[in-house]
């Protein structure tokens, strides 16, 4: 995507009104599936001993996988200009990679993700942070899409509480926060990008259709971000606990 100076200043304008932006056909039909193939095909060799996977259907599918450090197409998507510009442009310079995870939620089975704003997991200082929603199947709100609640990212952070569900450990306990916010469920092809900002709340619906429901998820930081680390140990003690009690 190629964008002039007055079209760059519109984009970021909705973003940061929105707290998400939709670009469609950001990849075409033709590389979005070999994306996918290629992932799918990672994933099932890996499944078993891959860190930080969610399996569902006595062990057999893929709910999602939050660490794709060793699947090799990874590092090129990520360094890829088309997207590195893109964030740059959104967090205002240099960006790190943060990243990456997949959303696979399978038909009829697929698990929801209860309301969060991805900075509570994070614990950036200065909440300069984005993540990239590649849409690899067709997403709506039948195959549990993502929901964002418009405009929900210029509260700030919000406390969370233990979730106790697979994948998503932290969630915001009372949505009545988001009365007067707009829930909206973006339609998507395959190859469209959602761009959303950490603070946004959203969160995703459980996969009751017939339809698959895979998204490709890359984040990025600013290069000047730094981790709160009294944060971040508060939260990874948050995840232990709640490991012990499940298991
Ligand atoms: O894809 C989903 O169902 C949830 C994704 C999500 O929470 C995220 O990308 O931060």
């Amino acid at each position: 995507m190629r964008l002039n100076n007055l079209d760059k200043k519109k984009f970021v304008k909705n973003f940061e009104n929105k707290g998400y932006i939709l670009i469609k056909n950001f990849y075409n039909k033709f590389t979005a599936k070999k994306i996918k193939i290629n992932l799918k095909s990672f994933l099932e060799k890996n499944k078993l001993n891959l860190k930080g996977v969610n399996l569902i259907n006595k062990k057999s599918k893929i709910n999602s996988a939050h660490n794709l450090q060793k699947w090799k197409l990874l590092k090129k998507i990520q360094k890829d200009n088309k997207i590195k510009n893109i964030a740059k442009i959104l967090l205002k310079g240099k960006v790190k990679n943060f990243g990456a995870e997949v959303f696979a939620k399978p038909a009829k089975i697929g698990l929801s993700s209860p309301t969060h704003q991805d900075n509570f997991y994070w614990n950036v200082s200065n909440n300069k942070g984005i993540t990239f929603w590649i849409a690899l199947n067709k997403s709506n709100k039948k195959n549990g899409s993502i929901f964002y609640y418009e405009k929900s990212h210029k509260l700030g952070l919000i406390q969370h509480v233990p979730s106790f569900a697979p994948g998503s450990s932290q969630k915001i306990d009372s949505v009545n926060k988001f009365k007067k916010f707009k829930k909206v469920y973006p339609n998507l092809k395959v190859g469209d990008v959602l761009i959303h900002h950490c603070l946004i709340a959203h969160g995703s619906e459980k996969n009751k259709s017939k339809k698959d429901r895979m998204g490709l998820t890359l984040r990025f930081i600013g290069a000047d971000s730094k981790i709160d680390q009294r944060k971040k140990k508060k939260y990874q003690k948050s995840l232990y606990k709640q490991k012990k009690i499940l298991n």
